[in-house]
C-alpha cells in the first residue's frame, strides 16, 4: 500500500526572518512597536520634516487613499490643523513619531512592518514589501552607538563577524544622514569579482540611517537639547534575499511552495 505523507504548513520566510530580527534586537533591550498601514500624510511625511511640495517626497512614490478619515479611528482623528489625508504608508518611519509622542525617553524600539510604494516591480523592487525601523533615544547618543548596534545585529543575522561603514546621505528626518554598508558576510572581500553577494567590493549597501533630526524630536514633544537619538530603516525582504542568495525578491510573494518550503 502506498504511504500517504501529510504535508505540514509552516511560517513564511518573511515571518521567520521577523522572528529572528525581534530575537536579536530583543537581546539588546529593544522593544517592538507598531503603527497602522493605512496612515495619514501627517505622520508619513509632515512630522518627518518632509513638508508638502518638498522634492524629497519624490523618494517615496505613494498610493493615496480615497476614504475620508472617521472620528472613531484614532489613527486618523488628528485634530485641527493636522493633515489627515490618508495613504498606504511608504515606510515604517511614521512609527518613530507615533512612539515618541506617547512615550518618555530613554527608549529603544524596532518596528518591523509592511509598506507600500507605487512603483514598477523588478528583481529588487516590490510594490509591497517589509521594512525594519529602528529608533534609540537617550542621553548623548551618537553614530558610534548606531555602528555598534548594527554590527551586533548583522553579525547575528548573517552569521559572520561584520563591520559597518557609513557614507554621507540625505533623509529629511535625520541629521547627519548616512547610507550604511556592511562587510560581505560571504567572502569578507576576499573572493574578488567571483563573489555573487558583493561583486568583489567587500561591502554590501544595506540601509539608510542617521541621528534623529532635532525638528522631529521637538515635533514629537521631546526636548532636543536634553535628548538625542539614532534611527535606521532597512528592507527586510532585501536582507532575506541577501542572506539566502535568492535571485528575485518577488519569489517571496509568488506563493510557490518550491521556494517557501526551503525555509
Ligand atoms: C532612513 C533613515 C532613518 O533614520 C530611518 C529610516 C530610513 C529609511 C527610510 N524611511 C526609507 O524608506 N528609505 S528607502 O526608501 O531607501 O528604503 C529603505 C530600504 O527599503 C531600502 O534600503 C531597501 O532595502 C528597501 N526598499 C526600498 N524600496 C523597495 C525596497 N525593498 C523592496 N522593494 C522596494 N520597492
Amino acid at each position: 500500500m502506498p504511504i500517504m505523507t501529510e504535508s505540514k504548513g509552516h511560517q513564511h520566510p518573511i515571518s521567520l526572518a521577523i522572528s529572528d530580527i525581534i530575537g536579536i534586537f530583543g537581546s539588546m533591550g529593544f522593544e517592538v512597536a507598531e503603527g497602522p498601514e493605512a496612515e495619514s500624510e501627517y505622520y508619513n511625511f509632515d512630522t518627518l520634516n518632509i513638508p508638502k511640495h518638498h522634492p524629497a517626497r519624490d523618494m517615496w512614490d505613494t498610493f493615496w487613499l480615497k476614504s475620508k478619515p472617521t472620528e472613531e479611528d484614532p489613527s486618523t482623528s488628528l485634530g485641527a490643523g493636522k493633515n489627515a489625508k490618508q495613504l498606504l504608508r511608504t515606510h515604517t518611519s511614521p512609527v518613530q513619531v507615533r512612539y515618541m509622542e506617547s512615550h518618555k525617553p530613554p527608549f529603544r524600539i524596532i518596528a518591523p512592518g509592511k509598506v507600500y510604494r507605487y512603483e514598477a516591480t523588478d528583481a529588487t523592487h516590490e510594490a509591497q514589501f517589509y521594512q525594519l525601523e529602528g529608533l534609540v533615544v537617550g542621553k548623548n547618543i551618537s553614530l558610534a552607538h548606531l555602528k555598534g548596534t548594527l554590527e551586533t545585529f548583522f553579525s547575528k543575522f548573517f552569521g559572520a563577524a561584520s563591520t559597518v561603514r557609513m557614507r554621507p546621505s540625505y533623509f529629511p528626518f535625520v541629521e547627519p544622514g548616512v547610507e550604511v554598508d556592511v562587510s560581505c558576510f560571504r567572502c569578507a572581500g576576499e573572493a574578488g569579482k567571483q563573489c555573487s553577494v558583493c561583486k568583489g567590493t567587500g561591502w554590501i549597501e544595506i540601509m539608510g540611517a542617521g541621528l534623529v533630526h532635532p525638528k522631529v524630536l521637538e515635533g514629537a514633544g521631546i526636548d532636543p537639547h536634553e535628548w538625542s537619538g539614532f534611527a535606521f530603516g532597512a528592507g527586510i525582504d532585501r536582507l532575506l534575499v541577501l542572506r539566502h542568495g535568492l535571485p528575485d525578491v518577488r519569489l517571496l510573494y509568488s506563493g510557490d511552495l518550491r521556494v517557501t518550503d526551503q525555509f
